[in-house]
């Protein structure tokens, strides 16, 4: 059972390092693995309060720094039903990490319980998982204990990808989503797979970038579901090489660099498709080399494209056209070209970057389609679309085919959270179903050059921005500077806001030619310096 006194012997042996301050951003807590076992000891006990005050409802606990270096680690909880945790609970997390010692610690908790009221009679579930770095064993290790302390049951998922946690988390909590194991996540999402793309020409192999993190774990099982149905090439699968992980590969350095990680050099034949994972496997970049053998990206605003204009066909072939309304959601970060194109064809809605916000947004569609420019997102069909989609009685066997294609993509994507994996074969069915190769599927639109800048500055607090991250309203008179720079270049879009997971200032600027975007991105970062 939950007892202070039990916190407070354990708290000793997990001492906050006096130096630092944390700060529960919007990828949770991230920095240095080293610096972290204090912070994952208190999510430990933090997460059993959550499933306390949520009806002894499981909540998740993920270890991981995802994109970031191999020295890195981080820590992030997952809600009830599989979401990132509400916003009004990070300031809880800040607030416990930060107590300065065992002491302050059991009055910050005796605190959140009285302001909550949360009854820590009842029994608490926390399931929780890591990726491959070297600091996550013993990360883990910390966390039990704090879930130990807290007298909660901990439920130890092993190594593994940031989106089955997700998963875990909302199966376990209901339990018509699906069977609450790593074999129930493959077998819903693969069986979906299987039957979307029965009948159709046999797809050609996919190479796929593995990060030399989790996400080789998991496509390997993948991998072994499909069978023949698809064949992966699986690439950067080195998980136990000190280094490796994210380092010149993975989707984060795709789409930062534009490039084609260096060890796939040589592997992809012309117009074949690979793609990249991040190191927590809830990020997918799409890219092949063309004819004239020019790397070409397809990243999430790409991604979003195909998925989004394919659920629109689908839902009008169903004859659901009227009662299903399709939506994408974007950040200020997504291509120009993206927003046009798919501003022609149906509703988009732009928000602050952070998965949260995204998500938020997407609820508000009957199919809300969101993903970041940088390979995270998914589909979410609402409550009442769900229920359409049973209730509804095809008037034609094509309406039928139709309808059952869509009930099976509610399937096959992993509603929770960005999924690589999930996201991965759902590209591959729209392709196959639309027989494009990554050609076709780059044709819908062309990027305008981009670039994307980071700039340290004294202090990223002093820069607020407004309308959707679009604007600054402060530091005083930037912005109507930055306005009138914008002017001079062609299709020019420029922003400036601080990073949420990072000490530093991000400037974003296209244009119509690579040479503006540049030449533009690195004026507005002089003089946001
Ligand atoms: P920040 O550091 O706030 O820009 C980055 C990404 C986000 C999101 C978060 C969480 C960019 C420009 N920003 O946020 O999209 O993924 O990390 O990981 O890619
Ligand atoms: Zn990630």
């Amino acid at each position: 059972p939950f007892n202070l006194d039990n916190i407070a012997a354990l708290s000793n042996q997990h001492p906050k390092p006096t130096y630092y301050q944390y700060q529960y951003g919007t990828a949770g807590f991230r920095t240095l693995g080293d610096r972290l076992d204090s912070v994952v000891f208190r999510i430990g006990i933090l997460a059993a309060l959550r499933s306390m005050k949520h009806n002894s409802h499981a909540i998740g606990v993920m270890v991981t720094a995802s994109h970031n270096p191999e020295q890195d680690n981080g820590v992030k909880l997952i809600d009830p039903r599989g979401e990132m945790l509400e916003a009004s609970w990070e300031v809880h997390a800040t607030t416990i990490a930060n107590a300065r010692t065992t002491e302050e610690l059991v009055n910050v908790i005796q605190h959140i319980i009285d302001v909550v009221n949360i009854d820590t009679t009842r029994p608490a579930v926390v399931i929780y998982g890591r990726d491959t770095r070297p600091t996550g064993e013993s990360l883990v290790a910390a966390l039990q204990d704090g879930i130990r302390a807290a007298g909660a049951d901990g439920r130890d998922a092993g190594i593994t990808t940031t989106p089955i946690i997700h998963y875990l988390v909302r199966a376990t909590n209901s339990k018509d989503f699906g069977e609450p194991t790593e074999i129930g996540y493959y077998t819903k999402m693969t069986d979906a797979f299987k039957k979307l793309v029965a009948g159709r020409p046999k797809i050609s192999p996919l190479l796929v970038d593995c990060a030399n993190g989790v996400g080789y774990i998991a496509a390997d099982k993948v991998k072994k579901y499909l069978g023949d149905t698809l064949s992966l090439i699986l690439e950067n699968t080195s998980t136990a090489t000190a280094g490796a992980l994210n380092n010149s590969c993975g989707a984060d350095y795709v789409k930062t660099t534009q490039r084609l990680p260096p060890s796939l050099n040589g592997k992809l034949t012309p117009v074949q498709r690979g793609c990249s994972l991040d190191g927590d496997a809830d990020r997918l970049i799409y890219f092949y080399i063309d004819e004239k053998r020019q790397f070409r990206m397809l990243d999430g605003d790409k991604i979003a494209s195909l998925v989004a204009t394919f659920i629109v066909d689908l839902v009008r072939a169903a004859g659901l056209q009227g009662q299903i309304k399709v939506g994408t959601v974007q950040t200020a970060y997504a291509n120009g070209s993206s927003t046009k194109f798919l501003a022609q064809r149906l509703p988009v809605k732009c928000v602050p970057t952070g998965v949260k916000y995204l998500h938020h947004a997407a609820e508000s569609f009957d199919v809300g389609v969101y993903f970041e420019a940088n390979g995270h997102g998914t589909v979410l069909f609402s409550r009442n679309t769900q229920e359409t989609l049973e209730k509804h009685e095809p008037k034609t066997p094509a309406q039928q085919t139709a309808l059952n294609h869509i009930i099976n993509l509610t399937k096959l994507i992993n509603q929770t959270v960005g999924d690589a994996l999930s996201d991965m074969l759902l590209v591959e069915v729209v392709l196959a179903h639309r027989s494009y190769t990554g050609v076709e599927w780059d044709s819908l639109y062309t990027d305008l050059p981009n670039r994307l800048v980071k700039v340290v500055v004294n202090d990223r607090n002093a820069f607020v921005t407004t309308d959707a991250e679009r604007r600054l309203v402060s530091p005083p008179l930037l912005q109507q500077r930055i306005d009138e720079l914008v002017l001079k270049y062609d299709g020019g879009r420029t922003f400036v806001r601080p990073s949420g997971t990072e000490d530093v200032v991000r400037v974003y600027a296209e244009a119509s030619t690579r040479v503006q975007a540049d030449d533009l991105a690195y004026r507005i970062a002089g003089m946001v310096y």
